[in-house]
């Protein structure tokens, strides 16, 4: 983990990288009443912020991310998003040319407590204008964020300041209202958490946050394309896909909470292996006790937060992940042909008439892929990656793992390593007498004669195109 570095919006030079606490800042940055702007290169996890003064609240932990160090100002707390273009690595292997805040997209998440008057400083770097809406938040009509309706779009080069007291506790998003399509295409979002005043109330020991997002990048290229609708090919947590999603690393018993916000096209059923958890809070606050019921799946649809909660007693290696099969898969082409069932001996020696090299794939399914290893173009990810101690996982994208373990450290987030099971509790092969199965088993074919096959050639490096949508 690297820390915080600390970029002076006035240029003055940079202090040695210290995590700024809430009174800490440089006399300069003062004098000229707008915060630095810290900024954040690193991809991987970054500690929690635990508060220095004020109320007392357990610091949530930003998947593959960060917090934004405040500063008081008063009885103000400042705060400085810098919009601007950044490089996110995807996962080890493949970076993205996007647009975020303070060098990261999504851009920091921001932590205050309920009742807190905040002032947030917005330069704008990108090459075109730009707001922040606060999702979900009550504040005055002008302090919304809608570009045209509530304010001027901020043009390049200026700064604008957003000012408003929290008014509940909750979880909350930011992203721009102007010119959405493109700018959330290109990771512009974060996450805005308030905690009760009441240090009590919904505690938890454990906090997450992450947001669904999405890319489509073509195999061998930087940029996403922002026309996109639905057909994406990155389907990402914080703008990370599986295996370089961070784990959720939780104590036996904790009380963990996982606040998901979607800010993509389409709908996410976010699925956790092992727990029964509720919904506890979305968008617009806390659930009633009285209005949850156990489930293993939350759908979140666009727009949407959901703030899932439960009790890690089972230890072990939980996957979680969204249930769409599409979305736990990186860059792949859809319309790839369907060759399950299809004996592929005959039908190679057929097309290899035609095409002298061709590899048959996938009829008895597409594993086969987890662990092939195939030459790719620069920059591109295989389509499922990811390895756990038994072997390919055979998924990419919105895919992670949940790690319980006992006589954790309540602030351990470091990676434990796979579960070592307890013997005679793994899945084992059958010793005894099977049936054999010699060949993988068919449809009955109608019986045909030689020459009867109707072959239709795809010409090499048309079958993984995006281009017929
Ligand atoms: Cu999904």
């Amino acid at each position: 983990m690297t820390s915080i570095s600390r970029r002076n919006f006035l240029g003055a030079s940079g202090a040695a990288a210290t995590l700024l606490g809430a009174t800490a800042v440089s006399g300069r940055a003062q004098a000229a009443a707008i915060p630095e702007a810290s900024t954040q290169s690193s991809p991987l996890m970054q500690p929690p912020l635990f508060p220095t003064g004020g109320p007392d609240y357990q610091p949530v932990v930003t998947l593959n991310g960060w917090t934004l160090p405040p500063r008081m100002n008063g009885d103000w707390k400042e705060f400085h998003l810098v919009a601007e273009p950044v490089v996110r690595e995807l996962a080890p292997g493949m970076k993205a040319h996007l647009w975020g805040y303070n060098g990261q997209s999504p851009g920091p998440t921001i932590e205050a407590v309920e009742g807190d008057k905040v002032r947030l400083f917005v330069t704008n770097k990108l090459p075109e204008h730009t707001t922040i809406h606060w999702h979900g938040q009550r504040l005055p009509n002008g302090m919304d964020g809608v570009g045209g309706l509530t304010q001027p779009q901020i043009q390049p080069g200026k700064t604008f300041v957003y000012e408003f007291e929290l008014r509940r506790s909750g979880t909350f998003m930011y992203h721009p209202h102007a010119d959405e399509m493109v700018q959330m295409a290109m990771g512009m979002m974060g996450f805005f958490v308030v905690h009760p005043r009441e240090p009590g109330f919904m505690r938890v020991d454990r906090d997450f946050v992450f947001l669904l997002n999405a890319y489509d990048i073509d195999p061998g290229s930087y940029v996403p394309k922002v026309n996109t609708m639905t057909d994406f090919n990155l389907w990402t947590w914080n703008s990370r896909v599986f295996p370089g999603i961070d784990h959720l690393v939780v104590g036996k018993n904790d009380r963990v909470r996982i606040r998901i916000g979607n800010l993509t096209m389409t709908n996410h059923p976010i699925h956790l292996h092992g727990h029964e958890f509720e919904v506890t809070g979305t968008d617009g606050g806390w659930t009633r006790p009285e209005s949850r019921w156990p489930e293993v799946t939350a759908d979140v649809a666009v727009g949407q937060m959901r703030a899932i909660e439960f009790v890690a007693d089972a230890e072990g290696d939980w996957a979680f992940h969204c249930h769409k099969s599409h979305h736990t898969m990186n860059a792949m082409g859809h319309d790839v042909r369907t060759f399950i069932g299809v004996d592929k001996k005959e039908l190679a020696k057929k097309v290899r008439k035609l095409v002298p090299d061709y590899m048959p794939m996938g009829s008895t399914g597409m594993a086969e892929m987890g662990a092939m290893e195939m030459p790719l173009p620069d920059n591109t990810l295989p389509m499922m990656t990811g390895y756990g101690q038994f072997g390919p996982i055979e998924m990419g994208g919105m895919f992670t793992v949940v790690k319980v373990r006992a006589g954790l450290d309540r602030k351990d987030y470091a990676d434990p390593g796979w579960y070592k099971h307890p013997e005679n509790t793994v899945a084992y092969e059958w010793q005894g007498k099977s049936l054999a199965l010699e060949a993988p088993i068919r449809q009955p074919q109608p019986s045909a004669k030689a020459g009867d096959v109707e072959l239709k050639v795809i010409k090499p490096g048309s079958a993984g195109s995006h281009s017929n949508h």
